[in-house]
C-alpha cells in the first residue's frame, strides 16, 4: 500500500482533459499535486471510449487545451479527431508537460472521508493506495459511469457483448457478423452504426427514439493550414469564454419567426453547409425556447434527412412526421454517413416503442412480438449515468457523515456547479449545474479549472484551511439553474440533460443553461467578492 502522506496539497481524480489541466495549473503555482486514475493511461473519456468510430464532436482548435507550449507544436489531421489521434495528443501532453510522473494509474478511488480535526480528506483507492490531501478535485468527467439497462437474460448471451464505453482495447472483428446495436439517439450509437454498418454481415438497429443528427462535415487538415491560423489561437481561446456555448461563434441575434421564409431557408442552408454544431450554436436565438420556432427548424431538418433515405419506412422511423421531441433539446449528434447505412439491404431497424425488448437470450434479442433476432454481437450504446454518476459512484462522506449520493438523491444541490455544502475543500469539474452539456469540454473545464486553482491559491496564501459552500447560496444556485432552464424546451425530452435516462434518478435540469459567458463572469465576480457564498476559516 502506498500512502500519499499529509504533505499533499491536492489530490485530483481523473487524468482526462480536466485532470491534466488542473495538475498543470496547480503545479505551476508550486503546490504538491497527485492524480489517481482508474484507467491504465491518460485520456479520460478517450481511454475508455475506443469503440469503432469513436470521435469527438467539438471541432479543433476548441477541443484542445489552450496551453501555448502544447498547441504551438501540435497539429491534428482531422477537424473532428478520432479516439486514436486523441490518445496520441494525450501522449504529446505528457511529452510537453511531464504529467505521468504524478499519476497513479489503475487506481480507482472508492471512498473519501472528511477529517474535521486535520481539515483534510482521507481518500482510498481500490488497490489500497491512500492519500490525505488538503483539497480534493474530482475530474471524473460527465460520462464516466456507463449505464446498462436491466435487460432480462443479458448475461446469458453467448456472443460478443460490450458497452461502447467499456470496449476492449484490442480490435473486435465485426466483419461479416450479425451485429445487434441497441441504440436510440446517442452519439455513441450513431458513430458505431456508421462505422461498422458498411462492413458487417447484417446490422439490426434497436431504436427507441430517433436521433435528430446533423452533418459533421469532417475535413482532413494539413499542418500548414493549421500553422497559418495559429496566430489567431490566443484570440479564439479568449473569445470562447465570451459566447453562449464556448465557441467563437454565437447564437444568431434574431428570432426564427422574425425572418422571412426566404431569409430563414438561406440562413439554415448556410449553417447546414458549415457542419459541426453550427446548426445548433449559431441558429436563431429562440431555437430552444420557442416551440413554434423549433417546429420550423425541425421541418427543415426532416426534409434534409428524408432526401437521403430511399425507403418510406426508414424515412418515417428516422425522421418522423411528428417530432419525437423539440429539435436540439436532446444532445444533437454529428453524423457523416449515418443515414446512408439505412439504405443498405442488410440493415434492419426495430422500433422499440412499438415492439420493446423482452429478453436477451443465448442467441440474440427477443422482442415483444416473439421474434428472436439472432446475433453474433450486441453493442450496448445505452449511455451513462451522466453528470452526477462519476461523482456519486465514489463513497464520499462529508462533515456530517452523510454521502454525496444520499444528498443528491432528491436532486442536485451544488454551488456554482463546482462545490457542495457539507463537503469542504471538495471541488468537482465538468459536472452537474455547471455549463457542461452546453459547452465544449476544454472551454468549460478551463473556466472551472482556473477558478478552482485561484481558490486553492487564495486559501493557501491566506493560511485558511477550510472552505465550504453556504447552504443558502447553494439553494439559490440550484433555483437559478432550474429557473433558467424552465425558460427553454429541455423538459420536453427524456434525456440525460434532465437525468431522465436513469431509472430512479431525480428528473430535473442538470445543466446551467444561462450561457458560458455569464457563468464565467458570475464565478469570477464571486471570487472577487472574497468568495461570496462560501464559509471560509
Ligand atoms: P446517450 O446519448 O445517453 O444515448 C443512449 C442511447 O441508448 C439512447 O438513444 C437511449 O434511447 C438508448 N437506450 C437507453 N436505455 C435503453 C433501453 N432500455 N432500451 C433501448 N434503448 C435504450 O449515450 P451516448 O453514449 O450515445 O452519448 C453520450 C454523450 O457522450 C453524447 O451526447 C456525447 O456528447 C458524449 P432513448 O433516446 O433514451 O430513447
Amino acid at each position: 500500500m502506498k500512502d500519499h502522506n499529509s504533505s499533499l496539497d491536492v489530490l485530483i481524480v481523473g487524468s482526462g482533459f480536466a485532470g491534466i489541466y488542473q495538475l498543470y495549473q496547480l503545479r505551476k503555482l508550486g503546490y504538491s499535486v497527485h492524480i489517481f486514475d482508474a484507467a491504465g493511461d491518460t485520456g479520460g473519456t478517450w481511454y475508455w471510449n475506443c469503440y469503432p468510430g469513436a470521435r469527438v464532436d467539438s471541432e479543433i482548435p476548441f477541443y484542445e487545451l489552450s496551453i501555448q507550449d502544447v498547441w504551438k507544436g501540435w497539429a491534428w489531421t482531422e477537424r473532428f479527431p478520432g479516439w486514436k489521434e486523441l490518445r496520441k495528443y494525450f501522449n504529446y501532453l505528457d511529452e510537453k508537460l511531464n504529467v505521468k510522473k504524478d499519476i497513479s494509474f489503475n487506481t480507482r478511488v472508492v471512498s473519501a472521508r472528511w477529517n474535521s480535526s486535520s481539515d483534510r480528506w482521507i481518500v482510498t483507492a481500490e488497490n489500497g493506495q491512500v492519500a490525505h490531501p488538503r483539497f480534493l478535485i474530482l475530474c471524473t468527467g460527465f460520462s464516466s459511469m456507463p449505464y446498462v439497462p436491466d435487460f432480462k437474460g443479458l448475461e446469458s448471451f453467448e456472443g460478443i457483448c460490450h458497452h461502447t464505453a467499456r470496449w476492449p482495447h484490442e480490435d473486435v472483428d465485426m466483419k461479416g457478423k450479425r451485429v445487434g446495436v441497441i441504440v436510440g439517439t446517442g452519439a455513441s450509437g450513431v458513430q458505431v452504426i456508421q462505422e461498422i454498418g458498411p462492413e458487417v454481415g447484417h446490422l439490426t438497429v434497436f431504436q427507441r427514439t430517433p436521433n435528430l443528427a446533423i452533418p459533421m462535415r469532417q475535413e482532413k487538415l494539413s499542418r500548414e493550414s493549421q500553422e497559418k491560423r495559429k496566430g489567431l489561437y490566443p484570440t479564439i481561446y479568449k473569445r470562447r469564454r465570451q459566447t453562449y456555448t464556448g465557441y467563437y461563434y454565437d447564437r444568431y441575434p434574431k428570432s426564427t419567426l422574425e425572418a422571412t421564409p426566404e431569409e430563414r431557408l438561406l440562413y439554415l442552408e448556410e449553417l447546414w453547409a458549415q457542419g459541426g454544431f453550427h446548426f445548433i450554436t449559431s441558429n436563431y436565438n429562440d431555437l430552444r425556447t420557442n416551440q413554434e420556432a423549433n417546429d420550423e427548424i425541425y421541418a427543415f431538418w426532416r426534409q434534409k434527412v428524408r432526401e437521403r433515405l430511399h425507403d418510406p419506412y426508414m424515412q418515417e422511423k428516422l425522421a418522423p412526421t411528428i417530432p419525437p421531441h423539440p429539435f436540439g433539446v436532446k444532445r444533437p449528434c454529428l453524423e457523416q454517413h449515418y443515414y446512408e447505412v439505412f439504405n443498405q439491404s442488410n440493415v434492419t431497424l426495430v422500433d422499440l416503442d412499438e415492439c420493446p425488448i423482452t429478453e436477451i437470450t443465448a442467441k440474440g434479442i427477443r422482442t415483444a412480438d416473439g421474434v428472436e433476432h439472432e446475433l453474433d454481437a450486441i453493442v450496448l450504446a445505452t449511455g451513462f449515468d451522466s453528470l452526477t454518476g462519476g461523482i456519486t459512484q465514489i463513497d464520499i462522506k462529508g462533515v456530517d457523515g452523510g454521502t454525496i449520493a444520499e444528498k443528491w438523491k432528491p436532486g442536485v444541490y451544488s454551488y456554482l456547479g463546482m462545490t457542495s455544502a457539507n463537503f469542504p475543500n471538495l471541488f468537482f469539474m465538468y459536472g452537474p449545474q455547471g455549463p457542461t452539456a452546453f459547452c465544449n469540454g476544454p472551454t468549460c473545464l478551463e473556466i472551472q479549472g482556473d477558478w478552482i486553482a485561484n481558490c486553492v491559491k487564495y486559501m493557501i496564501e491566506n493560511n485558511y484551511t477550510r472552505i465550504e459552500a453556504d447552504a443558502k447560496a447553494e439553494q439559490d444556485w440550484r433555483q437559478r439553474v432550474l429557473d433558467i432552464s424552465a425558460r427553454g424546451l429541455w423538459s420536453k425530452a427524456k434525456s440525460w440533460y434532465m437525468g431522465a435516462n436513469i431509472p430512479g434518478k431525480a428528473i430535473e435540469p442538470l445543466n446551467w443553461a444561462g450561457g458560458v459567458q455569464n457563468y464565467d463572469r458570475i464565478c469570477i465576480e464571486i471570487a472577487e467578492k472574497g468568495y461570496e457564498g462560501f464559509n471560509i476559516r
